[in-house]
């Protein structure tokens, strides 16, 4: 019996076991169908992929027709070198108004081909990156007052050219305003042959953040993509962008912006890896800096999306959905300054990421003035930053008010805005502070501020820290209390500063002023208990001439010459 119950038991086993690898078979069978039914569909989904990009191609304009000359002026990017004083009178002058209209050089850019060639600036890596097959497409909005007819053009061609034809949707260009007379009936005709490219028309001159409302409400693609008049986009600008925004829609992505030369329209650029990333002052400019030491580590690849606490401005990709959601640009603001802050604060206190894109590269011309009518009367970028200060600054905002004693002026109504922040129920300044932009030098936590007085003389350490006199060596002044460029502060770290300018000391006699690099070095100061200023790497003190005019740096003796006393001090 003992046998028979185990065989009825190896019977049941052997069942259960043949029952077991039924269901086996069957999950195979079922899962090999899965398999072929997926095949299939991403067969059909590919075939469809590639006939529609044939069919873009099909339908392309005849644009690539004006091939250019591969020798002829500009091309691969190079420089044109005119030698103005060689010029006929006539020449000379277009040449010479082309300057004052633009603040570039019109005339280079005449002679070069609207589709001129630009070499391959990707670093080696971005190469064997792959990107989604079925990436969204775009619609890329250039908003213009007055530019040259070559300058704009060649945007556009080089928009048309180097976008995949199935990912470009359409250029939206928007003219705000303009009065010059090429941008009326010949632009029109001469666009309506491109058939991707449409214009649009302000009633009145809005300035360039109005003017990209008017381009966004037209727009139909999945990501708007914005664009200064004066770019020219490299190979594959657009994949690795459209790729971030696929992956997330709340990725809101920058391209490199490589320098197109005003003087030459040489195309420049250098390694993405050496790329910067931008940031603010406490004037609420826009400033560039190197990739933070945190950062490089979070990427761990060189190619890979580098955050940045903010963009330049006028060179992005973002989801138009998404762009709707977080409240597209404050329009009370009025034509330049200020909206890049603020969509950069936005983006990061309300969820987002703002990200430049290493292997995407757009050139911009980069001018030393800007050559069209502001409005009169008013700071308009003042103006503009005291709106995003109010919003999304909270505390934080004095720091700016401070620069010109609270005086704040008619800066209109923000109360929608500010509404728009508690609906989107966004983090605070002092999160974004912390987490996004840590090397944010922040006033507040100056342990030293003020003037920085000699105490044998009535002197005070005097220089304007601002770029304009980066590498200019400081002087002394007569102390005069009113702040301005005898104010200092010296940060935790040791720095001696105003704004981005450090003093800077590498050997020598002169201390100058240089942008502020966060990494000690040169630029590391000790107040010391004995009030002498000292500067750590050279173990030098800083010190007054006898006749009271310079600032020398000397072995420390602690002669009176050698002391200081800086107006505030925090408690320690
Ligand atoms: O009233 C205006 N209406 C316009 O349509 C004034 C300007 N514009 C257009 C103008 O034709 C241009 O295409 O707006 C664009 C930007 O004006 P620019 O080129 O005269 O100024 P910019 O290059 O110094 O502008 C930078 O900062 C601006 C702040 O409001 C915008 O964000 C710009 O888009 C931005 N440009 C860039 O980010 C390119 C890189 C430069 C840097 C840093
Ligand atoms: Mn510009």
């Amino acid at each position: 019996a003992v046998g028979g119950k185990d065989r009825e038991v190896d019977v049941k086993e052997k069942r259960q076991i043949e029952d077991d690898d039924e269901v086996l078979r069957r999950k195979a069978e079922e899962e090999e169908r899965e398999r072929l039914r997926k095949q299939e569909e991403e067969k059909k989904r590919l075939e469809e992929e590639r006939r529609k990009k044939e069919e873009a191609l099909k339908f392309e304009p005849e644009q690539k027709k004006d091939v250019p000359d591969p020798n002829g002026p500009g091309e691969s990017g190079k420089a044109v070198v005119i030698d103005k004083d060689k010029l006929a009178p006539d020449e000379r002058k277009k040449f010479d108004d082309g300057w004052q209209k633009n603040a570039y050089n019109q005339y280079a850019s005449d002679m070069i081909s609207l589709h001129r060639s630009l070499p391959d600036v990707r670093d080696t890596e971005c190469r064997d990156l792959k990107y989604r097959e079925n990436l969204p497409d775009t619609s890329v909005v250039v908003c213009f007052h007055n530019e040259a007819w070559s300058v704009l053009l060649r945007t556009v061609h080089s928009i048309l050219d180097r976008s995949p034809p199935h990912l470009l949707k359409e250029i939206i260009m928007v003219d705000d305003f303009s009065d010059m007379d090429h941008l009326k009936a010949p632009l029109e005709e001469y666009v309506i042959k491109l058939k991707k490219v449409r214009v649009v028309r302000t009633k009145q001159r809005e300035g360039l953040i109005r003017a990209r409302l008017l381009g966004f409400s037209a727009a139909t693609a999945q990501v708007v993509t914005f664009l200064d008049s004066h770019c020219e986009c490299t190979e594959g600008w657009l994949e690795p962008l459209l790729d971030r925004i696929a992956e997330n829609k709340s990725n809101v992505v920058c391209p490199v912006i490589d320098v197109i030369e005003d003087e030459t329209l040489k195309y420049q650029y250098g390694s993405a890896k050496a790329t910067s990333i931008g940031g603010f002052d406490w004037n609420l400019q826009f400033t560039w800096h190197g990739i933070p030491e945190y950062e490089r580590k979070r990427r761990g690849n060189d190619v890979a999306p580098i955050r940045s606490p903010t963009m330049a401005g006028g060179l992005f990709a973002i989801s138009r959905e998404y762009f709707e959601e977080l409240g597209t640009y404050d329009p009370g603001m009025d034509i330049w300054g200020g909206e890049n802050l603020e969509l950069s604060f936005r983006v990061w206190m309300c969820g987002g990421v703002l990200e430049i894109i290493p292997c995407s590269h757009v050139g911009h011309i980069f001018r030393k003035r800007s050559p069209y009518k502001w409005r009169t009367g008013v700071n308009v970028v003042k103006k503009n930053s005291i709106r995003l200060a109010e919003v999304w600054m909270d505390e934080y905002r004095n720091y700016y008010y401070e620069r010109f004693n609270n005086d704040l002026g008619d800066y209109g109504d923000v109360s929608e805005r500010k509404a728009l922040r508690q609906r989107l129920h966004c983090k605070d300044f002092r999160w974004y502070i912390k987490n996004v932009y840590p090397d944010l030098f922040v006033p507040g936590e100056a342990i030293a501020s003020g003037e920085i007085r000699s105490k044998a003389k009535p002197m005070c350490i005097d220089s304007p820290a601002d770029h304009h006199n980066y590498h200019k060596p400081v002087n002394m002044w007569p102390c005069h209390g009113q702040g301005g460029n005898q104010y200092w502060m010296l940060s935790k770290s040791g720095e001696i500063r105003r704004d981005d300018g450090c003093l800077d000391y590498s050997g020598g006699n002169d201390v100058i002023i240089y942008p502020c690099h966060g990494q000690k070095g040169n630029q590391e100061w000790s107040y010391r208990e004995d009030n002498t200023l000292y500067h750590v790497n050279t173990q030098k003190c800083a010190e007054v001439s006898v006749d009271g005019k310079t600032l020398t740096m000397k072995q420390c003796t602690g002669i009176d010459r050698q002391l200081w006393q800086w107006k505030r001090k925090s408690p320690s």
